[in-house]
């Protein structure tokens, strides 16, 4: 990474390794929630809440058959959302592994379609030029030692973990470049998600992503092994955190495929929560949960391809983008309560995201900065701006809204040096 590209993201107050910093830079990813759930098409926890025998679930993997292009279609709805990086469910918590795995028969490769999916996702992932991240159940509900866990079964308990590492570094070693390590499942099954009998110590995670580092050494982990590692995780809500963040969504309530789940988000909801997680300096990584054969519901995909032509037209007010360290309290403000919209900031520019029309003239506070020029995107039609004292009124809009979703202003500004006469 050149000099001038990582001035311009300390600038943009993005900081850590170059995978961080071009994680932060993308804000934007998407999630695939696939295995033999989809099969069932009642969500990924169907073989807990359904309490399926292990050896009765292990029957699906003769009807585990994705189309050809799966993978493919995958990543190119990703990329055609404006995403920048994707992350798979290698294994989720079904115990189920999606590649070539040399310590478990219950893998795609070993089902009748003979598959290492893991294998057709990285490639199509990095031919279409996206980060490349995959998600790793820690837990198996297809294994009793996990059910035993580590005070019960002690000896098993280590021979689960040894496998579980044996796993992470087969799927670390045989797909090339992975820039993104989704862990998740770290709880015990007897109280999950609130975990509080099992910790890092238990599956060795520290040893665990030390190895990660050494095999992958750009990687950035998440922080669901019991340890903080790179960003934090707010699920289905966008929760600020002081660190970087990334917030996981679902486009209807559940993660994998459910075929009763008609709760789809509105392209509004999507890129309301997208620019919301931007504004307070995070991420968004928006599930698909894909069907039995690996085709992507129509209400998921149309909302993926809202988002993306919405972000074709305004992305600079989101990729290299954040919070703004001056117009904090709009932030603030900006919870899904906003008045008007949002701010997000990023390479040397302001960007308002009216988020409810407010007609061709109105005002917003602006303590600290002094608002120069504006334009609307993606035109770039200048507006009329008078900015003084922290209070901008902007005019000259139109009466309509530009963006039915999110109409943009992009904003030149000089940031007031706070008089300390007061
Ligand atoms: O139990 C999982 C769930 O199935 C899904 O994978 C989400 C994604 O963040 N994580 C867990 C719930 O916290």
């Amino acid at each position: 990474m050149s000099a001038d590209e990582r001035r311009r993201q300390e600038d943009n107050g993005l900081t850590g390794s170059d995978t961080l910093r071009a994680f932060q830079t993308a804000r934007f990813g998407a999630f695939i929630h696939y295995g033999l759930y989809s099969i069932i098409g009642r969500s990924e926890w169907a073989m807990y809440n359904e309490a399926i025998p292990a050896s009765e679930y292990r029957g699906l993997v003769d009807d585990f058959h994705p189309a050809a292009s799966a993978p493919r279609v995958w990543v190119s709805l990703a990329r055609a959302a404006g995403a920048r990086y994707c992350v798979l469910t290698s294994r989720h918590h079904e115990g189920f592994c999606l590649w070539d795995s040399a310590t478990t028969a219950f893998t795609s490769k070993r089902s009748p379609c003979r598959r290492d999916i893991v294998g057709e996702y990285t490639e199509a992932a990095r031919a279409a030029g996206l980060m490349v991240g995959l998600y790793y159940s820690l837990l198996d509900w297809s294994d009793p030692a996990y059910w035993a866990g580590p005070r019960r079964e002690p000896t098993a308990w280590r021979t689960f973990v040894e496998r579980v590492h044996a796993q992470v570094r087969e799927l670390l070693t045989s797909y090339g470049k992975i820039d993104i390590l989704w862990y998740d499942g770290f709880w015990a099954h007897d109280n999950p998600p609130y975990a509080d009998a099992l910790d890092a110590s238990d599956w060795l995670a520290r040893e665990l992503n030390a190895m990660a580092r050494s095999l992958q050494p750009g990687i950035i982990i998440n922080d669901r092994s019991g340890l903080a590692e790179d960003f934090g995780t707010p699920e289905q809500q966008v929760i600020e955190q002081a660190r970087p963040w990334e917030a996981c969504m679902t486009t209807n309530d559940n993660w994998g495929w459910h075929s009763g789940d008609r709760n789809w988000k509105t392209p509004r909801q999507l890129i309301g929560t997208l620019v919301h997680s931007v504004s307070r300096g995070g991420n968004l990584i928006l599930n698909m949960g894909p069907r039995a054969d690996g085709t992507v519901p129509t209400p998921a995909r149309k909302g993926f391809e809202a988002v993306g032509s919405w972000l074709a037209r305004n992305g600079r007010s989101i990729y290299g983008c954040g919070k703004s360290p001056h117009l904090m309290r709009e932030a603030l403000d900006g919870g899904f309560f906003c008045n008007t919209g949002v701010w997000t900031a990023g390479n040397g520019r302001l960007y308002y995201h009216i988020l409810r029309w407010p007609g061709e003239r109105f005002g917003v506070r602006t303590d600290g900065v002094q608002i120069l020029s504006a334009r609307s995107l993606p035109d770039g039609r200048a507006l009329d701006v008078d900015s003084a004292d922290g209070r901008t009124v902007f005019s000259g809009l139109p009466r309509r809204p530009i963006d039915q979703l999110d109409s943009v202003i992009e904003c030149d500004y000089m940031a007031e040096i706070a008089s300390n006469a007061g």
